[in-house]
């Protein structure tokens, strides 16, 4: 559809608001049968590398620019045997080099980030997870945000990534300005969402990435839950 131009899409120096009109697909190096929509990476600033994969039946992804957090979205991806499905996760550490295949079409939200070791704290080990499976707990005592953590709570990750769920009409209860960097892909639902100084309507589909001190809130609108993944730099 010709949109004169128009666009929800907006880049300014602290945030990044993606929409799908304006997606763009290139593969990344070694992909096979897949390609990436790369949402955010150190091009613009940041210390991560967001991106969905769209795999073909059989397409697989190459190396990863560091560690590499996949949660898929639709169909199967094949690992160690294991078939993820839509909600599944896993977390694999630097130099993993198995392969990370789809059975059939297949499309993944992936996280690469070069790991920061600590003095002292072990190295993390590879693991994979099932969202459904994570108990959910609510933010500040306001049971409509609920907050899933997908990594363990432990010094050897230097990133987390959650997802949060909101009840319509439920909103952050407080405009938050931190040091962490967030990559945000919604998953479902919508509502309004403040970054920095302008407030952008968004939709399932929508990447938001979020630079340090970058001013944010977020209220749900509609009548379904809005839910996102958020991933934020942690422990170092
Ligand atoms: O974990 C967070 O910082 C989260 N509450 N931020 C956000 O939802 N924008
Ligand atoms: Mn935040």
């Amino acid at each position: 559809m010709q949109r004169l131009g128009f666009t929800r899409s907006s880049y300014l120096r602290d945030h990044l608001l993606l929409t799908a009109d304006t997606f763009v697909r290139a593969p990344r190096p070694g992909m096979q049968g897949a390609t990436a929509i790369v949402h955010v990476s150190p091009a613009v600033g940041a210390g991560f590398t967001e991106y969905t994969a769209e795999f073909e039946a059989g397409g697989s992804l190459g190396p990863a620019a560091g560690q590499r957090f996949l949660y898929v979205l639709e169909g199967e991806i094949r690992l160690e045997g294991k078939l993820l499905g839509p909600g599944e996760y896993a977390y694999l550490t630097e130099g993993y080099d198995l392969p990370i295949a789809a059975q059939d079409r297949a499309r993944a939200v992936v996280i690469e980030k070069p790991y920061r070791a600590l003095d002292g704290v072990k190295l993390p080990s590879m693991f994979v997870g099932d969202e459904r499976r994570v108990e959910e707990k609510p933010l500040m005592d306001d049971r409509d945000l609920q907050v899933r953590v997908l990594m363990p709570d432990h010094p050897s990750f230097d990133f987390a990534v959650n997802t949060m769920t909101y009840q319509p009409g439920a909103a952050l209860p407080m405009v938050e300005i931190h040091v962490m960097e967030h990559g945000l892909m919604m998953l479902a639902g919508g509502g309004i969402y403040r970054l920095g100084d302008n407030w952008y309507p968004v939709t399932a589909g929508d990447f938001i990435w979020m630079a340090p001190f970058c001013p944010q809130w977020f209220g749900a609108l509609g009548k379904t839950p809005a839910k996102y993944l958020i991933y934020k730099d942690w422990n170092r």
